[in-house]
Formats: C-alpha cells, structure tokens, sequence
C-alpha cells in the first residue's frame, strides 16, 4: 500500500483531470464528496462547463464501521474489473468505467447525473415500466456469457481466479447468512421486532434451509455475479436503468444476483405498509411493484434459455433437459436468496429506507414483521413453489 493516502478533493480533481481527456488543461474544477454508502468515498469533479466526472476510492476500512473494521483496498480492482466485463456484456445497463488506478484504489467513472438512485425513487413511490424488463436483460447477459454455458472450461477457471474476492465475499457470508440467525453484535433489531428475532435464532428448520443456501454461495462458481444487486446500487431514469457499485462481484450461483434484486422490490413492497397511508396510491404502487417481480423473473427466464439453446458452446451443456433442470434450480435459488435478502435487511447490520424510514414505530414493526414471515416461507418453500405467478400468490396471502 506504499502509494495509497485517502483523497481530498484535490486530489480527486487531479486524479480526474489527469485520467480523462474531458476537462482539458485550463479547465476550472470544483468538486465535492457526496458519498453515503456502506464502504468508500465518492467525488464529484465539475468542470466551468458543467461536465462532470464521479472519483471513487476505496477506504481500507468499511466506512459505514470506521476504522476497526480494516478491508481489503483491492476490492476497487474488482469493481473496476466486474464492470468492465459486465459493460462489454451489457453496455445499456453498466456503468462506464473510465480509469483504474491499483495504487490509490481508486476508479474514474461516467457521471450519472441525469438518473436517480432506484431505491429512493421506489420509496418515493415512483413507477418505471422498463425497470424489469432492462434489469433482467443485464441479468440475462452477464451471467450467461460468463457461465460454463459460454466460456472454455480453462478460460472459466481463470476468471473464476481472477475475481476471487475473498474478503468482500466473507461480508456477505457474515452478514447474509450467519448473523440474522443469532444473537450477533452486529445486528441491527428495532425493539418492535425483538421476539420475532429471537425466533429466528432458534428456527431449526430455517436454519438448515439457511445453511444450504449459504452452501452454495460458497461452493458454486456459476458466473461472474454482481455480488450486490440492491435497489442502492441502481441508477435509473424514465428511460433507461445502470448497475454501479459492484465491488462485491466473484463467481457464484446465479440465483443469488436475481434473487438480491427480487428481495428489493419486495422489501419496497412491504416497507409501502407503512410508507403510504391512502390505501388507493400505495395499492396502485404495490401492483407496480409485483408486476416488476414477475416480469423481473419470466424476462430472465425467457432471455436466459434463449441464450443456452442458441448460443451454448460445450457440446454436453447444449441437453435441453439439462437446461430445463438448470434454469429451474436458477429460480429456486432466486426464491431462497430473496428469501435470505429479506431477513437480513430486517434484522441484520445493513437496514434499507424502504422499512427505516417509517416513521411510525408500530408500522414499520409491522412491516418487518411481513418481511421476517415473507422472506421465511420463500426459504422453506422454494422448491415447492411452482413458478412466479405461485409466489405473487403467496406474497398477497401473508400480506394479512
Ligand atoms: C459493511 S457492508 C454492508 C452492506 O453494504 C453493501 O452494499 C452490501 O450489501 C453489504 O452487505
Ligand atoms: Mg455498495
């Protein structure tokens, strides 16, 4: 780490001004720090012009904790190296990454500046109708073409090395997996919730679902994942939607990004309980949301199996029934990582707006409570249920 010292925003300026041919030499920068999530600092460099450039670097530490908790500054490389690949797969839907620096750890990227982070525009109760339908198509493309179903098996294993990731992946094992089923220091338990809490660290049966899930997580290197595809780590606008943030990226099991993102949507779902009291609008917006879970999953569906049966390149992988039976384990691991995803959000060390900003304290206990019970039933019952539309079935039903 001999070349690394954490940016001011001078040097964020400098950074940018060197790295892009954007500003030019006489350029008159300004620039501000804005960031306000779980692990880095984000710049903002403007230029007399109006145009602007986003610096993200990473802290050797997890902000959002400080200092005693110490991370891995190469997680920048990851991020930088996930979203290269996943722009080449996918240039509509991924952020542009300008410039990496392994020294500072830090990353140039495209300004965002006419989009919105999704989630705060999901609390807010605004609607997007191509939001599912362009969030699956990323899906759909970065995770087959850097499946075993396109790439040699030698060209697989190095990148499966190359995106190791072995601290950030640990993060989520703790957090995701291990923390919300016991009494850990790190969780984060409204006193409303508390008992139902409790009941989760002694749920035997969840906990061996749990532990399955986590099994495949840890075990499964099926394609190049985002590693963290919730509602904060998208940028959308009334046309178009971009995936940034992916530091957490490593090859796992597929169901694990699609299942992060159908998690979101449902948390927004059940934190509208008590965001929205007029019982017509938060209908209207619940609706929206469900009809984005099925689209979310039947488009995936759908752009997923036509890639295996036009494009597969291993001769063996090419047995339609073998991807019938593929694509089905996809969403029962879609359904369990939801599942999972709820759960944590409640409980656990990293909360969401969706259910923190109810202001009313019993609400938003009932809120979290639907989501402890919704996340629950689709652990256990996901290799029962038999497709989308049986789970927008469910999700009404435990809704009262
Ligand atoms: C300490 S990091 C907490 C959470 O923020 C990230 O966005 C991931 O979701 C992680 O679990
Ligand atoms: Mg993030």
């Amino acid at each position: 780490m001999t070349d690394y010292r954490t940016f001011t925003t001078d040097d964020a300026m400098r950074f940018a001004d060197e790295h892009s041919g954007l500003f030019g030499d006489h350029s008159k920068l300004s620039c501000e720090e804005f960031g306000d999530g779980n692990l880095n600092l984000v710049f903002r460099v403007i230029n007399d012009k109006g145009t602007s450039l986003i610096v993200k670097q990473a802290l050797p530490y997890a902000r959002c904790v400080g200092e005693s908790w110490p991370l891995t500054i190469e997680r920048a490389r990851i991020e930088a190296e996930v979203l290269l690949k996943h722009r080449k797969l996918c240039p509509d839907h991924t952020v542009e990454v300008l410039h990496y620096d392994a020294a500072l750890a830090a990353i140039l990227m495209e300004d965002l500046k006419d989009y919105r982070i999704l989630r705060t525009e999901l609390v807010a109760g605004k609607q997007f109708l191509h939001l599912a339908p362009q969030l699956a198509t990323y899906l759909a493309n970065t995770l087959y073409y850097t499946s075993d179903f396109a790439l040699t098996g030698p060209n697989k294993k190095q990148q499966v090395g190359q995106f190791l990731n072995p601290e950030l992946c640990l993060i989520t094992e703790d957090l995701f997996f291990t923390d919300p089923y016991c009494n850990h220091e790190r969780n984060n338990i409204h006193s409303e919730i508390r008992n139902d809490a409790l009941q989760l660290w002694h749920d035997e049966a969840l906990q061996a679902e749990v532990a399955q899930l986590k099994a495949g997580f840890l075990s499964q290197p099926q394609a190049l994942l985002h590693g963290d595809v919730h509602t904060g780590s998208i940028f959308i606008n009334d046309e178009n939607c971009k995936l940034i943030d992916a530091e957490f990226g490593f090859y796992g099991p597929i169901g694990f990004d699609v299942g992060s993102l159908t998690g979101n949507l449902l948390l927004n779902y059940l934190g509208h309980f008590g965001l929205t009291q007029d019982t017509e609008t938060r209908q209207r917006h619940q609706d929206y949301l469900l009809s984005q879970v099925q689209t979310l999953w039947q488009e995936f569906e759908k752009q997923f199996k036509q890639l295996m049966s036009n494009e597969c390149r291993e001769p063996t992988l090419q047995n339609s029934l073998y991807q019938q039976r593929f694509i089905q384990q996809v969403f029962r691991d879609t359904l369990g990582y939801a599942g999972c995803e709820l759960i944590r959000r409640t409980v656990g060390l990293a909360h969401v707006a969706d259910l923190d900003s109810i202001s009313d304290g019993t609400l938003r206990g009932q809120s979290e409570r639907k989501a402890l019970k919704l996340g629950r039933e689709l652990i256990l019952q996901r290799n029962e249920l038999a497709g989308i539309d049986q789970v927008l079935t469910l999700v009404r039903y435990l809704q009262n």
